[in-house]
């Protein structure tokens, strides 16, 4: 069988390109390692922030803004609930261009951001303990998505349209030959027309053996669930992004009785995915415990569980959605750098439409690898 398309990684950037591409009738093959959805990637851990007006640039609001329609559409076509707007708390100080950034493009692209004091973010949010030089930017339209449901949902929903899975794959090598790729794991190759490259932490691996060194390092993350007391329940309280003289945090409120979860975005530990370092320990704990008592210094938290994952940082990190210099048949989409899950609906469309040839909905200029050369 010769597929039209195979997609190298099926986590959450290739099962939406997946998706897409068998939607429109292509025939798409997608491996991965394990079988999706999975812990081995970076869609577990239940949730993911979805936020538009953007502390990392403004040139990620129309690939948020359309991520955001096609996740609506994708909980049409489901029957189901992906989305949930909890509204996003983004909070630093004022001198902080992360916030800057996120009332930048609230304002240009005329989202729904509220700038708020420490003193009025203290009165609506009981839990919270803001030094009064820290401003919020509160965006009421943004919240959550549940990422086990989105990617069991495009896996049944792509398998609907035709496109195979083939799962518990690891690549062992990829080989461009005269007319068609070949991808060959431990007991078979597979052929195609087109490769798409979204195998997370491992992609700098795959496009290594293609002649192309991506300026990507994996890092060791942490994050937690707590048991937290009434304020912090999804009903009274946001998702959250901190940028602090502590680090960069990010949470989600008490999502029915499961705890606040929490993880530190900034720093961390550089590893290989397939060593993923150290299980969470307690000084993981003690950082996460420490940044809640500074500034959700009016709860009470115990640690229920945590956990660790991993970014693909690129240098700006920044995403690199590209295809590579000397093969054009061959695409990816790497490097997401910790903040990528909610822009993945868009991400798929993207794929798919460079894989087609098609004009793409969202300008990718500055996603564009050249940057680093
Ligand atoms: O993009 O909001 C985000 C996020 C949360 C955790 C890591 N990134």
């Amino acid at each position: 069988m010769l597929y039209d398309i195979i997609i190298l990684g099926s986590g959450s950037m290739g099962m939406s390109a997946g998706y897409q591409l068998a939607k429109q009738g292509q025939k798409v093959l997608m491996v991965d390692s394990y079988h999706p959805p999975h812990i081995h990637g970076s869609h577990h851990g239940e949730t993911r922030i979805i936020r538009h007006a953007y502390g990392e640039g403004e040139a990620y609001v129309p690939f948020a803004l359309r991520s955001r329609e096609l996740w609506k559409d994708l909980e049409q076509e489901l029957g189901k609930d992906i989305f949930f707007e909890t509204g996003v708390l983004n909070c630093g100080p004022e001198s902080s261009p992360f916030i800057q950034n996120v009332l930048k493009s609230g304002e240009r692209y005329d989202l729904h951001v509220e700038e708020l004091s420490s003193d009025l973010m203290k009165k609506r949010w009981s839990g919270l303990t803001i030094p009064a030089d820290y401003i919020g930017a509160y965006e009421k339209n943004a919240g959550y998505l549940r990422t086990y449901p989105i990617l069991a949902g495009y896996a049944e929903l792509a398998a609907s349209y035709g496109a195979v899975l083939a799962g518990g794959q690891r690549v062992e090598e990829v080989q461009i030959k005269e007319g068609s790729i070949e991808v060959k794991t431990k007991n078979e190759i597979h052929r195609g027309k087109k490769l798409i490259v979204t195998a997370g932490a491992w992609g700098g691996d795959v496009l290594s053996q293609l002649g192309l060194q991506l300026p990507i390092t994996v890092t060791r993350k942490t994050f937690a669930w707590l048991h937290a007391d009434a304020p912090f329940q999804e009903d009274k309280f946001p998702c959250f992004s901190f940028d602090t003289d502590m680090g960069t945090y990010y949470g989600f409120p008490d999502i029915s009785g499961t705890g606040l979860k929490i993880g530190r975005h900034d720093t961390g530990l550089a590893i290989h995915p397939d060593q993923k370092g150290p299980d969470f320990h307690d000084g993981d704990a003690e950082e996460l415990l420490g940044f809640l008592s500074r500034f959700m210094g009016g709860g009470s938290f115990q640690l229920r569980e945590g956990k660790t994952c991993m970014y693909s940082m690129t240098p700006d990190e920044d995403f690199i959605i590209d295809y590579h210099p000397d093969y054009p048949e061959v695409m990816f989409a790497l490097g997401f750098s910790g903040h990528g899950f909610k822009f993945a609906s868009a991400v798929g469309e993207v794929l798919s439409e460079m894989a087609m040839e098609k004009e793409l909905t969202v300008d990718m200029g500055p996603f564009r690898l050249n940057r680093f050369i």
